[in-house]
Formats: structure tokens, C-alpha cells, sequence
């Protein structure tokens, strides 16, 4: 395969509706699942070098990172207020460790090494054991290096199941990637790249979407769709083909009134989840297509083909989901207000007592004491002013959190919100949830050169 068949200037828009390669078949999982609550023996998750196929088939196998022999990893599947028990082996060559991405969970088991728990040294094991008290879409990945270790592959996704799911004809994932790509089909090296650093991140020549089962759906099909963005840097926009439905939920959070659906935008780590019916014709030709809608044209991710008709179905209005425990505020005179300002990157002058690329409050990296120390209970305001010309997505530990809109009504429910180039957001949050939890830019290239910090809730 030739180089300009698959491969764009790494920083420019990814795709265009002239590239002359669309994926059009999105990998799958190896599928495993995970142990159910009652099972006495933890799910294992073995890191470990691994080959997969993320060019088209034909096309060399890229050396990466995964868990049980894939990338990305076992489906976990947990029922909401179950213990979900998983032990981590690490066969490979770095220190590790796996984060339960958006789960209000317990913090000595969130999996942040250097901050909740020790990088697990190759050869060791780390039992971890931990409460899901939210349903809904989540996932997990390494929180050891991150920046290179997701980008290696070292990630999968993790579902809580409501007591009575949603009725539908299929659960699918949709894990939405990409990669920058040599023409041996390896991964560039460089993960730590200041240039890619100081502006987007590293950002992949090559993307599609992962899909945990993509035999075909019938037109007429209810879908669940689970859309999540495990990119490391990548802002993913997102548009779906050849179904009408709704968004109801916003990572993991299902809202109390489902949405439209219309483009979307995911900041990495974010999580989607859709509610829709096939409407594309099989008779036609027509697919479920979930593409990256660009300046000229739509990126092709993926794909699902459609046989056949489901003509049991009647149609129905696509109801909430049951909502998790939202806590809400009685007393807005007793909230907090704090600033978080988002300094750095290329082009603008940051504060002068940055010692890296990137800081919150002009520190970069771990402080000694935390950016904050609440009370257990506390709700607080967070200002965020990004002072920088790149947009982030900023993510915080063991709690979600409310977007504020501008005249202070609570917007979305969520555990990363994405604060775009020279703009302020105010989120509300209640810390309740006790420990030392860190709060980043989720653009992992950002967290790498001193976008973190840590809070504690005591
Ligand atoms: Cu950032």
C-alpha cells in the first residue's frame, strides 16, 4: 500500500471526502465477558503486547498494547450496584495500571498510579475491586503514561447494566479511535512529542470505529448505540446515517429528557449513548454509517449493514432511561466559587511560572498540596477560563459534575467537559466522594506536559 493511500499530514483534518480509503469495517472485540457480581473469580485483565489489525485487512498488522490479546480489551459488563472485580496483570515492559473511567467509585481502586496506588510493575498483579453505582457506558483504560500507553491501545469499554435495560434489539459499542501510522502499519514513535504537545496533542493519520459486534441489524431495528471517544487527543465529531432516534445519555448520565440527535462532538473520553431505529433500506443498499463529518465531506468510521426487515417491532416514542442519583443543590448561597484557569501551549504566553508546556493556575503538574481541599459534602463552582488557544477536555476524577449554561441553569450531568480556545465554563459539582482524586486534561498530550492536578475530599 502506498503511503498517500491511507496516510494524511499528521495535524491536519483527517479525512476528507476524496481520500480515496474508507474503513469500512470497523474491528472487532475478542468479546469476552466480564464476571457477573455473583462470580467468585475476578475478571483478568492481562497487559500485554499485542498485533492488531487496525489498517484494512490486507494491510500489515500494527504492533500494539492490549488486554487479553486485544485491543481494545474484554467488554466488561457489571450490574448497577454490583462489585465489579477484575485483576490486572502486567506482561509487559512498563509500569501500569487501569482506571475506571467515570465511575463515582472508591478511591483507592481509581487506578491513577502515582497518586491512588503504585504503577504495578511488569510481572506483578493489582486486585482491584470496586462499587458501579451509576448504569451506563464507561470504560477503562491505563492511567500509567498515559499518553503513550492509551495511545498503544491499552483500553476497553465497561458497562453497567440497569436493572431492567431499555427495550431494544441491539446493544452495540462504538469505540471511536485513531492512530498515527507508518507504512509498515506501526505506530509512529515519539509518543511525548513537544510540538504535538504544545498544540492538539497527537493527533492520528488514520481513524475508524471499533465496533464490539458488527454482524448486521434489520431495518426497523431498535439500537442502542454506546459511543465513545478513546482517542488520546482527538476531538471526534460525529454524525449517524440511516437511523432516527435520540441521545439519552451524555457519559453514562442518562438525561431526564432524551435529545435530539444531531451532529455530535465528543472531547476524548466522552461517552454518547443513542437510542435509534434502522431506517436505512437494505432493498437500497443503504447501511448505519457513523462517520466524522468534516469541512468537505463526511470521514467514513464505520459501519453496520442491514438485512432483512423487523416487522415485530411496533413503533414507539424512545423513552428516559432511569436516572442515576444526581445529587442537586437546596442552598445556592452556601456554594463555593473557585477558578480553574487553563494555561499554555503554543502561541499564547501562558503564566510565567509554567514549568512545563501546559498548568492549571500557573502550576504545571502535581503540587504538593492539592488545588483544592473540600469538605465531604461541599458543592463548589468551577470557574474554568481557558487562557489557551486550544480547546480541552477537562476530566475529573470520582465525581460528574453539572455544565452550568450561561444564565446558571443546570446543563448535563457529566465527568468531562469540553472548554473550547478562549472561553469560560462553569461546572457545579458536590464533592461527596472522600480520597485524592485528580482532575486533567483528558487530551492525554496536554496531562503528559503538566495539564493535572489533584483535589481532595475530606
Ligand atoms: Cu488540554
Amino acid at each position: 500500500m502506498k503511503r498517500r493511500q491511507f496516510l494524511l499530514a499528521a495535524g491536519a483534518s483527517f479525512a476528507s471526502s476524496s481520500l480515496a480509503l474508507k474503513p469500512t469495517t470497523a474491528a472487532s472485540n475478542s468479546g469476552a465477558s466480564a464476571s457477573g457480581p455473583q462470580a467468585a473469580s475476578p475478571q483478568l485483565l492481562t497487559a500485554e503486547p499485542i498485533d492488531a489489525q487496525i489498517l484494512p485487512e490486507g494491510n500489515p498488522a500494527t504492533p500494539m498494547l492490549g488486554y487479553n490479546g486485544s485491543s481494545p480489551g474484554p467488554v466488561l459488563r457489571v450490574k448497577q450496584g454490583a462489585m465489579l472485580k477484575a485483576k490486572l496483570v502486567n506482561a509487559f515492559d512498563q509500569g501500569t495500571a487501569v482506571h475506571w473511567h467515570g465511575l463515582r467509585s472508591d478511591n483507592a481502586m481509581d487506578g491513577v498510579a502515582g497518586l491512588t496506588q503504585e504503577a504495578v510493575a511488569p510481572g506483578d498483579s493489582f486486585d482491584y475491586a470496586l462499587s458501579a453505582p451509576d448504569a451506563g457506558t464507561y470504560w477503562y483504560h491505563a492511567h500509567n503514561r498515559s499518553w503513550e500507553q492509551v495511545a498503544r491501545g491499552l483500553y476497553g469499554p465497561l458497562i453497567v447494566e440497569e436493572a431492567s435495560p431499555p427495550d431494544v434489539d441491539r446493544d452495540v459499542i462504538v469505540m471511536v479511535d485513531d492512530w498515527r501510522l507508518m507504512e509498515t502499519g506501526t505506530l509512529a514513535p515519539g509518543f511525548a512529542n513537544m510540538h504535538d504537545q504544545a498544540h492538539q496533542g497527537r493527533l492520528g493519520n488514520f481513524a475508524k470505529a471499533l465496533i464490539d459486534d458488527n454482524s448486521p441489524v434489520r431495518k426497523g431495528d431498535r439500537l442502542r448505540l454506546r459511543l465513545i471517544n478513546v482517542a488520546t487527543d482527538r476531538v471526534f465529531p460525529l454524525a449517524l446515517a440511516g437511523v432516527a432516534g435520540k441521545v439519552v445519555a451524555l457519559d453514562g448520565m442518562p438525561l431526564a429528557e432524551p435529545q435530539d440527535l444531531a451532529d455530535l462532538l465528543l472531547a476524548p473520553a466522552q461517552r454518547v449513548d443513542v437510542i435509534a431505529d434502522v431506517t436505512a433500506d437494505p432493498e437500497q443498499g443503504q447501511s448505519v454509517q457513523i462517520g466524522a463529518p468534516m469541512r468537505d465531506g463526511v470521514y467514513e468510521l464505520g459501519t453496520l449493514a442491514v438485512e432483512g426487515l423487523n416487522s415485530q417491532r411496533t413503533a414507539s416514542p424512545i423513552a428516559a432511561l432511569p436516572l442515576n442519583a444526581m445529587p442537586k443543590p437546596d442552598d445556592y448561597a452556601a456554594v463555593l466559587d473557585i477558578e480553574l484557569r487553563l494555561q499554555g501551549g503554543a502561541m499564547s504566553p501562558g503564566a510565567a511560572t509554567l514549568t512545563d508546556i501546559w498548568g492549571f493556575n500557573g502550576q504545571s503538574g502535581m503540587s504538593d498540596a492539592p488545588y483544592h481541599r473540600f469538605k465531604r459534602g461541599q458543592w463548589a463552582r468551577i470557574r474554568m477560563v481557558n487562557e489557551s488557544v486550544f480547546a480541552h477536555g477537562i476530566h475529573l476524577h470520582g465525581h460528574h459534575f453539572y455544565e452550568l449554561e450561561a444564565t446558571g441553569k443546570l446543563g448535563a450531568f457529566r465527568d468531562t467537559t469540553l472548554v473550547d480556545p478562549r472561553q469560560e465554563l462553569r461546572i457545579l459539582c458536590k464533592f461527596d466522594n472522600p480520597g485524592a482524586w485528580l482532575l486533567h486534561c483528558h487530551m492525554l498530550g496536554h496531562q503528559a506536559s503538566g495539564m493535572k492536578t489533584w483535589l481532595e475530599v475530606v
